[in-house]
């Protein structure tokens, strides 16, 4: 099974992407976590990146396509994967597109998780002070959250038009949140 993981920051789409992981067994892609790892490594397309995350700005399309296609080349993708903040905005939609088909691994559906606005600060204030990651201060968040509203909500559409998005109630605990995307994930 292919699935596209989409939600503002702090919806819990990591989260719910490693669930995944450990119980159906799908491989986790995360961009966030590729570009942090580029970041870490100090690597040149980490040292462009770096930039744009602390900012809360989306990394150009260019290199996260680099990053995409290099682990979507690896082994584990072969028996299925979540895809965790990618794509984000109407060009990356469209190169996923374009990628999926040339290696024959369509998106099967699409779940969009839903969080209330206060909810994403408060548990990416509590990340903050648990995590230190540099691009949880309020200032960087609320700009990550009007990037999602410009650009990353209008993927939705294109998964809706398709009849592949499922609509995921964010709130709640971790399992919960989980036992929805389960439902969904039979459901359909
Ligand atoms: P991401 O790493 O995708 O960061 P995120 O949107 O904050 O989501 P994340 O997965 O980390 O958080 P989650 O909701 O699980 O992106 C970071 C940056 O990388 C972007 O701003 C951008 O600069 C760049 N980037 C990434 N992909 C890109 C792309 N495709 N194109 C361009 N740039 C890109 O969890 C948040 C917190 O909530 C956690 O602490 C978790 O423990 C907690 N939580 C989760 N579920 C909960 C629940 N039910 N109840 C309470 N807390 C919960």
């Amino acid at each position: 099974m292919r699935i596209v993981l989409l939600g503002p920051p702090g919806s819990g789409k990591g989260t719910q992407a490693a669930l995944l992981r450990e119980r159906l067994g799908l491989a986790h892609i995360s961009t966030g976590v590729l570009l942090r790892e580029a970041v870490r490594h100090g690597t040149d397309l980490g040292l462009q990146a770096k930039r744009y995350m602390d900012a809360g700005e989306l990394v150009p399309d260019a290199l996260v396509l680099d990053l995409l296609e290099q682990r979507l080349g690896q082994q584990d993708v072969g028996s299925g994967f979540i895809l965790d903040g990618y794509p984000r905005n109407l060009t990356q939609t469209e190169a996923l597109d374009e990628v999926l088909r040339r290696i024959g691994q369509p998106v099967d559906i699409a779940l969009a998780v839903k969080v209330n606005e206060a909810e994403i600060v408060e548990r990416l204030s509590k990340r903050a002070i648990e995590e230190g990651r540099s691009d949880d201060t309020e200032e960087v968040i609320r700009n990550r959250m009007r990037v999602y509203a410009e650009q990353t909500a209008p993927v939705a559409k294109h998964y809706a038009d398709r009849g592949q998005l499922r609509e995921i109630d964010g709130m709640g605990s971790i399992d919960e949140v989980y036992q929805r995307i389960a439902a969904a994930l039979d459901a359909d």
